[in-house]
This record gives C-alpha cells, sequence and structure tokens, in this order.
C-alpha cells in the first residue's frame, strides 16, 4: 500500500475490533519480538500491520531481558493482534489498566516497547516524523552529555578535553577511587563503555568516605583544567545516604554542576528534602523509575531538578504526561541514554526530546559499531546536539539479518559491596 492510499483508507476506515471502532484502516497483524547482542545484549519488538507498515520498538532490560521479552510474546503479542494500531491512547490504557498488576520495570518496558512502535506505524502512515505528531519542534537540536571517566584524575581530565574538543557542551565526569580496586561508571574502554558483564555478576567494593573525600578533588581540578564554560555533571549510582548527599552536594558547589545524580535511591522520596535542605547542587534522579508514583513526590515538592526518566518507563505516552507534570513544579527532563537503551529508544526519545520544552539535555553514551551495524538510523550528532532526523517514523530499523549474527547472551550488571562485604546500594 502505498502512502497516500494508506492516508485514504485511514479516513475512511470502518471496522470494529474488541468494542473499539478502527478508524484509521490499518490493523494490528502480528508482532515478533528479537533478542540479539551486537556488542550488548537488547530486545526489539517489531509489530506488522496490514498496511505493510510497521513499527519498532525497544524493550531491552539491561540485565533481565528475556523477561521482558516472554511478558511480551507470551502475555502482549496476542492481545495486540487485529487493533488499531493508532489508538495508542487506548492500548496503552489497556495494557496497563487491563493486565491488573501494574507498573514494575518488566511491564513498563514492554508497554514502552508497544507503544514506541505504534507511534513509529502511525508517523510513518502519515509519511512525517514522528516529532509532528508530538507538538512538533520546539528546539533546533538536543543537548546531549557524554561519559568521560579516568582510572586517575588527570586521565578523566583528558577525557573530558577530548569530549570538549568533539563540541561537547556537557560531560559526565567519574573517576576511580584510589585505595578501592573497581568503580562503578570508571572502565578500560574509553570509547565504548559497557557496564554489564558475560558470566556472573561483577561485585565492586565500596568506600563512602573515601569516594566522598576524592570527588570534590576531581571537580576542583577538571574546573581550573577546563575553565567555567563546560556543563559538567557526576552520577553517584545510589551509593550514598541523604545526609552524605547533602555533605557531598555542599563540598561540590563551587564547581557549580549542571547535576548531581542518582545521589541515593528514591524509594524512599522523601528521603531527598534531606538532600535539598543542606545544598543547592542541582539533584538528578529517575533512571530506574518506570511509572509517574515513582516520581510524584519528588516533582510535586520540588525535592529535584532533573527528572532521569527515559521513554522506557511507559513509551512517548506516558512520558509526555509525565514531562507535563514535571513542568508545572519547575522540574526539567533529562532522559537516560545508555548503551542498554537501543537505537530505537534513541530515536524515540530525540523525539520526543526534540517536541517538549522542559527537555533540558538527553545522555548519550556511545553504541559499538556493532550495535550500529544491526540498527540503521537518521539521527545524527553533531556540536554538541543531536538531531532526530527527518525520516518518517521515529527514523530507526531494524536489521534482522545482521542481528542474527549476534546471539544473545546472558550478561548482569555488576553489584556493590562495603569494604567489609555488605551488599550496600541506598
Ligand atoms: C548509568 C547507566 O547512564 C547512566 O547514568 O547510571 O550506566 C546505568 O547504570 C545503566 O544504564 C544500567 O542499565
Ligand atoms: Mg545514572
Amino acid at each position: 500500500m502505498t502512502m497516500s492510499e494508506t492516508r485514504r483508507t485511514i479516513a475512511s476506515g470502518t471496522a470494529v475490533v474488541n468494542g473499539i471502532g478502527v478508524a484509521s484502516g490499518l490493523k494490528i497483524t502480528d508482532a515478533k519480538v528479537f533478542t540479539c547482542c551486537p556488542g550488548r545484549n537488547f530486545v526489539t519488538l517489531k509489530i506488522y500491520t496490514d498496511g505493510g507498515i510497521y513499527g519498532l520498538g525497544d524493550a531491552t532490560l539491561n540485565g533481565r531481558e528475556l523477561a521482558v521479552a516472554s511478558y511480551l510474546t507470551d502475555h502482549v503479542i496476542p492481545c495486540l493482534i487485529g487493533r488499531d494500531p493508532f489508538q495508542t491512547e487506548d492500548i496503552w490504557q489497556y495494557l496497563y489498566r487491563g493486565a491488573y498488576w501494574r507498573k514494575g520495570p518488566v511491564t513498563m518496558g514492554a508497554i514502552s516497547a508497544v507503544d514506541v512502535a505504534l507511534w513509529d506505524i502511525k508517523a510513518k502512515a502519515l509519511n512525517t516524523p514522528l516529532y509532528n505528531l508530538l507538538g512538533g519542534k520546539v528546539r533546533n537540536g538536543v543537548m546531549v552529555y557524554g561519559h568521560a571517566n579516568g582510572a586517575s584524575i588527570d586521565q578523566a581530565i583528558e577525557e573530558v578535553r577530548g569530549y570538549a574538543e568533539r563540541g561537547y557542551l556537557a560531560v559526565r565526569t567519574q573517576c576511580a577511587i584510589p585505595g578501592l580496586p573497581s568503580t562503578y561508571g570508571v572502565s578500560k574502554d574509553k570509547m565504548f563503555y559497557e557496564p554489564a558483564t558475560l558470566g556472573q555478576p561483577e561485585e565492586n567494593v565500596w568506600s563512602s568516605e573515601s569516594y566522598m573525600r576524592h570527588v570534590p578533588k576531581l571537580f576542583e581540578r577538571v574546573r581550573t583544567a577546563l575553565g567555567e564554560d563546560l556543563h559538567l555533571l557526576h552520577d553517584v549510582h545510589h551509593r550514598l545516604t541523604p545526609i552524605q548527599a547533602g555533605r557531598l552536594g555542599k563540598d561540590l558547589e563551587p564547581y557549580r554542576l549542571f547535576w548531581l545524580e542518582d545521589a541515593v535511591t528514591a524509594e524512599l522520596q522523601e528521603g531527598f528534602r534531606i538532600i535539598r535542605q543542606h545544598t543547592t547542587t542541582p539533584l538528578a534522579v529517575g533512571e530506574v523509575f518506570d511509572s509517574v508514583w515513582d516520581a510524584r513526590q519528588l516533582v510535586t515538592e520540588q525535592l529535584i531538578d532533573y527528572l532521569r526518566m527515559s521513554v522506557r518507563a511507559g513509551g512517548i505516552t506516558a512520558m509526555k504526561k509525565i514531562a507535563a507534570l514535571a513542568d508545572l513544579y519547575h522540574v526539567q527532563i533529562g532522559s537516560h541514554g545508555a548503551t542498554d537503551l537501543s537505537p530505537v529508544m534513541m530515536g524515540a526519545a530525540l523525539h520526543f526530546d526534540m517536541s517538549t520544552t522542559n527537555v533540558a539535555i538527553q545522555e548519550f553514551m556511545r553504541h559499538t559499531p556493532e550495535t550500529l551495524d544491526v540498527f540503521p538510523r537518521a539521527y545524527s550528532y553533531a556540536d554538541g546536539y543531536m538531531q532526530p532526523g527527518d525520516a518518517p517514523g521515529h527514523g530507526v530499523d531494524f536489521d534482522e539479518e545482521r542481528a542474527a549474527h549476534y546471539p544473545y547472551k546472558r550478561a548482569y550488571l555488576p553489584v556493590n559491596r562495603k569494604v567489609d562485604g555488605t551488599l550496600w546500594n541506598w
């Protein structure tokens, strides 16, 4: 079916399925889940329609990939067949409310994949880039931040300098902590850092005291070497208590961070009040959230400055609403964009970012050449900003033949223990 034929059919659609009229004239005929490991694991959902148009969604859940693949294949896909792919809102509600069991990273990762694939279909059927269905462009490009990390402060400075030379306006900066054998976020491979590893989970060793003494020295040196203009970010990976985070935020104030991320976990949302009472360093949290309920108190009490939720938290449909809520409370969005979000998710994220006023920044962690080989894409990076591109849909495709060369391999994120062996991750 050509685009104009599709549009004519859309205008004259009549069928009724499962109680809701099929107004678009398109129907979902099938959906498949693909798992592959081109440099790291990905779970990709492909939804097919009778119009010949398909949509792609990312269902990757780092370290627990097959759970989402099964949720989709065994439970969700059978309910999608025959539905109108344009009914993104109703299908979202059907999968969220209809399941009885709500929220959680597996459920919401699956809903996200369906939602993104449906928005992709809708935008392709209307022959327009997805951002046009989400409000249109509100900016010229999406500012992104890269990842610099070093085994020493000197090495970290050189890594940050490398990003600045490539035009980045914002750089997340991490470095190894003297006396600790390994630190999350600090890797040997500087170009393609990947925290998940094959085999059993790696174990990192942690000392809050050593860490809190060292990090201010890192930022003092980076500022002295690179000046005031660059935006600097730092990720604590949920390793401190609120009062420790307050202390660290205060010690970092002279270096004017763009944000301090995941200083503590946020299951106890009111814990952030303690951090807020002690520091003006901007706070970011939310890459592990999967529902607006995870962020409600943080947002409405203005306990954070940046919400790190991504399209993984229920798709475009959910993120548009979450961003609108955050906007009321002066909270900006700075979505998670690590390597475990596939290029499909990155494409969807960039269309969301491009069309949402209170998006401040987007994380951009480079994918390996193997990953990029499997996911042809319209998005691009230049001079500190990314563009989603103008291809119809979200602009990211999936090469099934290439993917078949990279079978899934079980992998895990590291766990974290204090020096005395206690499992530690507040
Ligand atoms: C990190 C990630 O990108 C980030 O901010 O926290 O490395 C994160 O740990 C992984 O995406 C986990 O899947
Ligand atoms: Mg993080």
